[in-house]
């Protein structure tokens, strides 16, 4: 069946970014995953893949929500962050390897995060929590170019897209939920596409947002500037 998404809904404005109206065409079909699980796809114009974009399912009233603090892993590796972009639960604790032979210094200045972990290899500091929601941009005080982005959300369906362009939100009890997604090169929407979508007990589905602007040549919002004086 067709399905066409509407800018439903001004959302999304982590990290005091201001995101705009989404703008996008949906289509909603029957896919072959298991009941109650989620299929969204971010194509670019063009129709190719977007990886590295943050899915976000926020769920009706009522709906008995699972416990989403977890831990998860932000790496450094040929000076990037791995994932670029990473979504986590509110209260969740993210660990900061950093496998590359070079040193790094992680900062944010974010308002739902800010701190730094002074510069190190490897595994030198303890996981840090993120108690707050909103976006967090990760940058380098070495590395200029190096850019990170962590989605903490309030909703434990969520998700980020792969090399396939897909991500996979697994077990959504039944229900009409408010999807958006997130990603530092979409230009639609101000970075934001919603769509609502419903999903009944008998339904797998696949959302596809297909983009209508082209993306970014580099991710934004970079990270703030940095002043380390009384930090
Ligand atoms: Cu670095």
């Amino acid at each position: 069946m067709t399905f066409t998404a509407k800018p439903l809904v001004r959302q999304c404005r982590p990290g005091g970014v201001r995101l705009g109206w989404a703008c996008l065409a949906g289509l909603l079909s029957a896919a072959t995953a298991l009941a109650g699980d989620v299929r969204v796809q971010v194509l670019s114009r063009e129709g190719t893949p977007v990886s590295g974009v943050a899915i976000v399912l926020e769920a009706p009233a009522g709906v008995v929500r699972p416990s989403g603090r977890h831990s998860a892993k932000m790496d450094q590796l040929n000076r990037r962050f791995v994932p670029e972009v990473l979504v986590v639960e509110t209260g969740s604790e993210v660990e900061f390897p950093n496998s590359d032979s070079v040193s790094h210094q992680v900062y944010s200045f974010s308002a739902p995060k800010r701190f730094q972990l002074p510069l190190y290899k490897g595994v030198a500091h303890s996981p840090v929590a993120f108690g707050q929601p909103g976006l967090v941009v990760l940058g380098c005080n070495i590395h200029d170019e190096m850019v990170g982005y962590i989605l903490v959300t309030d909703s434990p369906f969520h998700g980020s897209t792969d090399a396939s362009g897909a991500a996979h939100i697994p077990s959504l009890p039944a229900g009409t939920y408010r999807v958006s997604a997130w990603g530092p090169r979409i230009n639609d929407g101000g970075g934001t596409l919603t769509a609502t979508l419903a999903v009944g007990a008998d339904g797998p589905q696949t959302l596809t947002l297909r983009l209508l602007q082209p993306l970014r040549r580099n991710p934004s919002p970079r990270p703030g500037r940095i002043d380390w004086d009384g930090y």
